[in-house]
Order: structure tokens, then sequence, then C-alpha cells
């Protein structure tokens, strides 16, 4: 079995979808750990399926899936969990805003956590390049509403980093429903409906530009997701 998934989920990223490929490559054949690399095209517009299959026919280590139409950052992350074979399964964002060398600080505390995700809001992160103040603003308001509808205690539940042990990880992903950029709350929250033992762990990020996220459109879909989530019943 390998050792490490690393899943990528892509939506229209032609400028930046390669560095970040030969990026994740380098680092993890120069660390030699046995890995695969699974890169789920959310059903992009530009070139980046394109890309991708080019890119995945000179190298075996990458798998692409394919949603065919854009589902949503959840729902691509799902579909690569659901397929990916490691002992370990990480995700992590198309602009590595967390960089891949962090992954050594997650892989440091898996053994004794069932999940370890990354943190912009805890003592000794480092934010190298911040998001515009209002995006900031949003994250953090975000947050604390998280806090007092879940009466969860992580300080920032966003960020893109995140490990997990396989079985766990197949278990949330295969109950989980949320399809956009709240999928990370419910998560969580299913896990800690399970109980599974989850570490925090300060990153260091860095904005990138190029954003696409939707504020007005993305912001409102993760408000009503939160109530989604709060009834949605996960207990099997
Ligand atoms: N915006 C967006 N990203 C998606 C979608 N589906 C998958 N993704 C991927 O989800 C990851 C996270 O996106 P974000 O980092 O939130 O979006 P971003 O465009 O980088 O914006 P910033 O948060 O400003 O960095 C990236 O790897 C995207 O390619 C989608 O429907 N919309
Ligand atoms: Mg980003």
């Amino acid at each position: 079995m390998r050792l490490l998934s690393i899943i990528i989920p892509v939506y229209n990223e032609e400028e930046r979808i390669v560095r970040t490929l030969s990026t994740i490559i380098g680092y993890l054949e120069g660390i030699m750990y046995d890995f695969e690399i699974i890169a789920i095209d959310d059903g992009s517009v530009d070139n980046t399926p394109k890309i991708l299959q080019n890119f995945a026919s000179s190298y075996t280590k990458i798998k692409v899936l394919n949603n065919t139409i854009n589902l949503g950052k959840g729902a691509a992350v799902r579909n690569g969990v659901l397929n990916a074979e490691g002992e370990y399964i990480y995700f992590t964002d198309a602009d590595l805003s967390t960089p891949i060398e962090e992954l050594e600080k997650f892989l440091s505390y898996i053994k004794d956590y069932d999940i370890v995700i990354g943190s912009r809001a805890t003592k000794g992160s480092q934010i190298l390049v911040h998001q515009p103040f209002y995006r900031e603003f949003m994250g953090k308001t975000f947050n604390k509403l998280v806090k007092l509808f879940f009466r969860m205690n992580f300080n920032d539940t966003q960020c893109g980093a995140k490990l997990f042990k396989k079985d766990v990880a197949k278990k949330i992903f295969s109950i989980s429903k949320i399809n956009g950029f709240a999928f990370d709350v419910e998560v969580l929250y299913i896990a800690e409906l399970y109980g599974y033992k989850i570490k925090e762990v300060p990153v260091l990020w860095r904005h990138s530009k190029g954003s696409k996220v939707h504020l007005v459109k993305n912001g409102l879909e993760m408000l009503v997701d939160l109530f989604r989530i709060k009834f949605n019943n996960y207990l099997k």
C-alpha cells in the first residue's frame, strides 16, 4: 500500500497547476515517500482538463479524476478521498498557500491523532502574505459562527491543508454531503460526532492571488450549508 495520497481539488487552475504538481513531486521524490497524487478536475472551463491529462500521461503517480460539471470544492475532495489508496490522505489547495513542506509537521502528529488540520489562527502560525482585509474579516467571522453554532473549538476550520488516517477519511467522506466550501466544517463536525482525535497545528501560509471565490455567492452558500450541517443526521 502506498504511504501517502495527496488530493488536489482543481477548478480553472490552468495558470498554476503545472507548477503546483511539479513542486509537490519534487518535494515528495526528495524525501522518498511512496505516494500518489489525485487531481480532481471540478468541471473546469479553461484548459485545466487538457493540462492535467498531459501531465498525467508522462507521470504515472498522478491520477486524474473528473467531475463533469462544477460541483464545488467539497465534492471534488470527496471524489478524491473515496478513490485514494494511501495509508494517509492529505488534501491541499492548488495554490499551495500552505506550502507542501509543511506536510512534514502534519505527518509528525498523525500517529497519535486521526486527523491533523492546518491552522492560520493558532499560536505559532505564520501568515507571510495576508488575504485582502475583507476576506480575512469574513474568514474570522465565519469561524466565530462555526464556534457558536457547533460548539467546536477550532481556530481555523477553513485552511486548505488537512491530513487523515485512511479509514477515518473514508468513513467521514462516505457520509458527508456538503459539496461547497463549508465541507471542512461538516467533516470536522462528523469527526467529533464519531469521537475521532483531531490536532490543529499552526502552519505557514501565503495568500496567493487569482482567487476564484465569489464572495457573495460562495459566502451565502456557506451560511446556508451551516444550517444544513446542523440539521443533517450523520449518525447511522
Ligand atoms: N473557487 C473554487 N475552487 C474550487 C472549486 N472546486 C474546486 N476548487 C479548488 O479548491 C481549492 C481552494 O480554492 P481556494 O483557495 O478557496 O480558492 P482560491 O481561488 O485559491 O482563492 P483564495 O481563497 O483567495 O486563495 C483550489 O484548489 C481550487 O482549485 C470551485 O467550485 N470553486
Ligand atoms: Mg486559496
